[in-house]
């Protein structure tokens, strides 16, 4: 719905998770748009809040606190401190930036739950799941090891295996290793609340299938795929002792799953915010936008909203604009292997340089698709951008002005004015109301682009207008009545057109804004965004500060040493198995989800061929593994797969397949396994072999 259409605004940011620092791509995706949003609709004096926290219980904090010897409690302390240090410096201007620890936050998460209990709406259940009893502790999906049962991989998680993307469960993996201690995992009954998310099924679907078409193609698709593939019963509580305690006698060293209690922090944010909370939590006329990451859209699209209509005194979100992921020279952003950009170290290199990264995480924001972020281009917007563009507008505009009209705002003489300088007057509402238009749509680069190309003009309009010829014209002589009133009215508009960049850069801009309203000596009431678009912001005859630079050049040697930075602080794949470091918890796989570009060469390096399946056995001891000979036509050879699950050994000798005929060779169960075989498997897990749609001969490459 149009913004309008509301009476106020409140604008949620993901929670990030208190277990480590923040990296650009949490800034590009989640924090920097929301900021701008928020800028914008205060500027446009609406009843907004803005509200955030960190994200301080679940499985990741307490590992880490296993890992590092000291308690959850320290944990959390140390990364919030640095986290809110970190959003506070690059000018994200939460209302409040709270923490999910807090007192009212475990009262109100408490009270949500029991709402829910006293409705009758949880199932409870017992079921089997992974203990480390040397850990003392049950596993949660990261934190199990094993083979993949799809590609032999032997470092796969108990949720997923990064080498061959399937998706997988705990009990699937082969010889299941726990990553917290040598033990063996057993399994172990424990009873759990479940909330039916499949009763919210229909429902989800009006609302969001029928109802929310205007969400974001990457949203609504992603919860189109949830949907139709169909809703389970999903555990809301945790064996642990770390999080909001289940609050029910018969629930003692319990508490509430992270993704329940997190999503209502922003609620007990708000309370703590204001005791008028109910007004933006409980009435229609509220609109409530979350800005969140791709992997958080299932918890904030339907989960968290089916859990709010259970409840039912609450509203819920009218959009949930979730960015894609950025990644760092060509590669996903890894913190297991720190190959990621991390907020507070940027800030230590480039102090005073926030809003450089604001401008460049906004300029290449991944709003429709993963997008990449590289050090040379962060060092070309930022010299071919802001320097080049908008900071040189502005400054040629103020040393011009200085040298040319006094250091004062010349007058505007109406009756020389000519189609140019009309012109460009008309382009300040025009850029005015492209951006907004852009805004609300939550499209934060092409409004930015919509700033950069008004400066752009502004360049281009001065180097057709060359005031400083018909200054020089005059030689020594004073400059004739005609020329100077020619300066005037393009130094007039120059100035003018600098005060509507300062309103308009100011969501995205923050610092840089307030540099220029220095430098004109206004405050900060100019920015009201009712006076962009207008061509009367400053008076005549005010003088005006000497310029200072916007922005400064990046030399080469600083974006070199950032790029050996980033490669020698990377921790390679061996040393962190060595360390038996377990990845970072990570959400449910999303469906619709591709895997980080890769670039042409890096798929030339796969040999894929035709092969026929020639013998297959099953492996003794090894419930998934089967042992194929494949013909390859010039070679046959053996590849263990672990297929046994699926396929019959009789069933497949004489099909033909794709196999990845380079693999570096692997010992499975005593057999080297010598390649893959490439195999697609359907939303209900079932495996099918890829392969060519009639015979041909064995050996033909697959390209
Ligand atoms: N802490 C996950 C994340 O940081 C989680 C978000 C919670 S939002 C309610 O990606
Ligand atoms: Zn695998």
């Amino acid at each position: 719905m149009v913004t309008e259409d509301f009476k106020r605004i409140l604008v949620t940011a993901a929670l990030p998770y208190a277990n480590g620092p923040v990296h650009i791509g949490h800034m590009a995706g989640v924090y920097l748009p929301a900021d701008i949003y928020v800028r914008y609709q205060r500027a446009r004096k609406r009843d907004v809040k803005f509200v955030c926290g960190s994200d301080e219980h679940g499985v990741p904090i307490t590992i880490r606190a296993m890992k590092e010897g000291i308690s959850p409690q320290q944990v959390v302390d140390k990364y919030h401190t640095l986290i809110k240090e970190s959003f506070e410096q690059m000018q994200i201007s939460f209302d409040i930036y709270s923490r999910t620890s807090n007192q009212v936050h475990h009262q109100t998460a408490a009270a949500f739950f029991t709402t829910l209990y006293d409705k009758g709406l949880f199932e409870e259940k017992e079921t089997e799941q992974f203990y480390d009893e040397k850990a003392k502790t049950f596993l949660a999906d990261r934190y199990i090891t094993g083979t993949c049962p799809v590609c032999a991989n032997p470092n796969a998680y108990g949720d997923q295996c990064e080498r061959c993307g399937s998706s997988l469960s705990p009990e699937q993996l082969i010889d299941p290793k726990s990553t917290l201690s040598d033990a063996i995992p057993v399994r172990r009954k424990t009873k759990h609340w479940y909330f039916p998310l499949q009763h919210y099924e229909p429902f989800l679907k009006q609302w969001i299938l029928e109802g929310h078409k205007d969400w974001k193609n990457n949203v609504y698709g992603q919860c189109k795929s949830w949907l139709d593939n169909g809703l389970q019963p999903r555990a809301m509580t945790r064996d642990s002792n770390w999080g909001v305690s289940v609050p029910l006698p018969q629930a003692a060293g319990k508490v509430l799953y992270v993704w329940f209690d997190a999503p209502i922090g922003y609620i007990s944010a708000t309370k703590e915010l204001t005791d008028k909370w109910a007004d933006y939590w409980c009435s229609k006329d509220t609109k409530l936008v979350h800005f969140i990451g791709k992997d958080n859209i299932v918890f904030h699209c339907i989960i968290f909203p089916a859990m709010l209509k259970a409840h039912g005194d609450f509203i819920l979100p009218d959009n949930v604009p979730a960015n894609e992921f950025l990644n760092i020279e060509g590669e996903k952003v890894s913190t297991s292997r720190n190959w990621a950009v991390w907020v507070h170290e940027y800030l230590k290199d480039f102090p005073g340089c926030e809003d450089v990264l604001r401008y460049v995480l906004c300029a290449n924001a991944p709003e429709t698709k993963d997008n990449d972020f590289t050090w040379k281009d962060f060092q070309d917007r930022n010299n071919s951008e802001l320097v080049s563009i908008f900071g040189n507008f502005v400054n040629r505009a103020m040393v011009l002005m200085h040298k040319l009209c006094n250091g004062k705002v010349p007058p505007l003489h109406a009756g020389i004015l000519d189609d140019q300088d009309r012109t460009m007057m008309s382009e300040f509402e025009h850029c005015k109301n492209r951006v907004e238009e852009l805004l609300e749509q939550y499209k934060f680069r092409d409004a930015l682009f919509e700033i950069i190309d008004l400066a752009r003009k502004g360049n281009r309009y001065l180097q057709e207008k060359e005031p400083w010829k018909k200054a020089s014209a005059a030689a020594g002589q004073p400059i004739s009545p005609e020329n100077q009133q020619s300066i005037d009215n393009c130094l007039h508009i120059c100035l003018q057109l600098t005060a509507n960049l300062a309103i308009l850069i100011h969501p995205f801009l923050p610092g840089t804004s307030r540099k220029i309203l220095h430098m004109l000596k206004v405050v900060d009431k100019m920015l009201d965004w009712e006076n962009a678009g207008k061509s009367k912001l400053l008076s005549v005859g005010y003088s005006l500060r000497a310029p200072e630079l916007l922005f400064r050049k990046m030399e080469d040697a600083e974006i070199q040493q950032q790029i050996e930075k980033l490669k020698n602080n990377m921790i390679h794949p061996q040393d962190m198995a060595a360390s038996g470091q377990p990845a970072p918890e990570t959400q449910a796989p999303a469906p619709m989800v591709t895997k980080a570009t890769i670039q042409f060469d890096d798929f030339a390096k796969l040999d894929l061929r035709v092969a026929t399946i020639t013998a297959a056995e099953k492996v003794e001891k090894a419930d998934k593994l089967l042992k194929l000979e494949v013909d390859l036509g010039f070679e046959k050879r053996i590849i263990v797969s672990g297929i046994a699950l699926h396929f019959q050994p009789a069933d497949i000798v004489g099909k033909q397949v794709v196999v990845v005929a380079n693999l570096a060779p692997r010992k499975m169960r005593g057999i080297e396994s010598n390649g893959m075989i490439l195999m697609a498997e359907d939303q209900a897990g079932r495996l099918h072999f890829v392969s060519p749609g009639t015979i041909i001969d064995a050996g033909s490459t697959v390209n």
